[in-house]
């Protein structure tokens, strides 16, 4: 549909006004909030992934798509949008990057999932409980310091110990962090880049 081709460009190009405006005439129109996520949103925010992987667009690139990502969403309740899972999200203890937390986060629900952004320096115990408190599908954490990173294998074994490990399934990614290390701390998933952590959180709700 031509309103969404013209809203993906306008959140590919960071245009956050122009993506206000279309998003709220899809709605007006009778369009669903899912269907403006699922071919509007989530798509623009794929190009955008894409671009990063293939260095065509650097970290102020990415925010600012981010940002006009944000007030799309913004339009849009909660109930509105039928998400396809729950994902908690956190940079893990002691860490305060979240430049690429966020970037996840946001492809995350420009994918349609609902995402519960704990922010930096997120606890194990935090995590459990807001793994709890939501329901969570999955627990999604994000490390920048190899000195950080143990926290993650914390985390894991606290959902363990907590007793919902069953239902709630472990994504983490981060610049130091490897497959290896996941299998090593029994993540269930590991995602090099934002766009990839979207593949993998779809391929870990329960089918
Ligand atoms: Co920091 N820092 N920093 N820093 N910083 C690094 C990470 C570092 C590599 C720089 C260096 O020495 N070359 C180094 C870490 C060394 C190491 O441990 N291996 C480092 C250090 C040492 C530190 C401090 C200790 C410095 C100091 O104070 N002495 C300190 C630590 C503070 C703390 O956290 N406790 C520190 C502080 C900071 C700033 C506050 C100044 C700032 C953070 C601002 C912020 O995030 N709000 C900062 C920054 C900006 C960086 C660099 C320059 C850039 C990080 C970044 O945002 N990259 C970084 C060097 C570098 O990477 N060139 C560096 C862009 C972002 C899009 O990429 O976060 O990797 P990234 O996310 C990617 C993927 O990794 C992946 O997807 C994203 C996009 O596709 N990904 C996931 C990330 N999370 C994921 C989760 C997933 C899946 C994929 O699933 C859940």
């Amino acid at each position: 549909m031509a309103g969404l081709e013209e809203l993906k460009e306008a959140i590919i190009s960071g245009n956050r006004d122009k993506a206000k405006e279309l998003t709220q005439k899809a709605l007006d129109g009778g369009m669903t909030a899912r269907a403006i996520v699922v071919e509007g949103i989530a798509p623009a925010m794929e190009v955008v992934g894409e671009k990063f992987r293939a260095n065509e667009f650097f970290v102020p690139e990415l925010l600012i798509a981010q940002r006009a990502m944000k007030e799309a969403l913004g339009l849009m309740s909660d109930e509105a949008v039928d998400h396809v899972g729950t994902v908690v999200v956190g940079t893990v203890k002691g860490d305060l990057h979240d430049i690429g937390k966020n970037l996840v986060a946001a492809m995350l629900e420009g994918a349609g999932f609902k995402v519960v952004d704990l922010g930096v320096d997120v606890s194990p115990e935090q995590f459990v409980k807001a793994g709890q408190d939501s329901s969570a599908n999955i627990v999604a954490m994000s490390a920048l310091l190899t000195t950080t990173m143990g926290s993650m294998r914390d985390t894991v074994k606290a959902l363990q110990e907590a007793g919902t490990r069953g239902e709630t399934r472990v994504l983490i990614g981060g610049a130091p962090v490897t497959q290896s290390y996941a299998d090593e701390i029994e993540a269930d998933a590991y995602a090099p880049d934002a766009a990839s952590a979207v593949e993998e959180a779809k391929k870990l709700l329960p089918a």
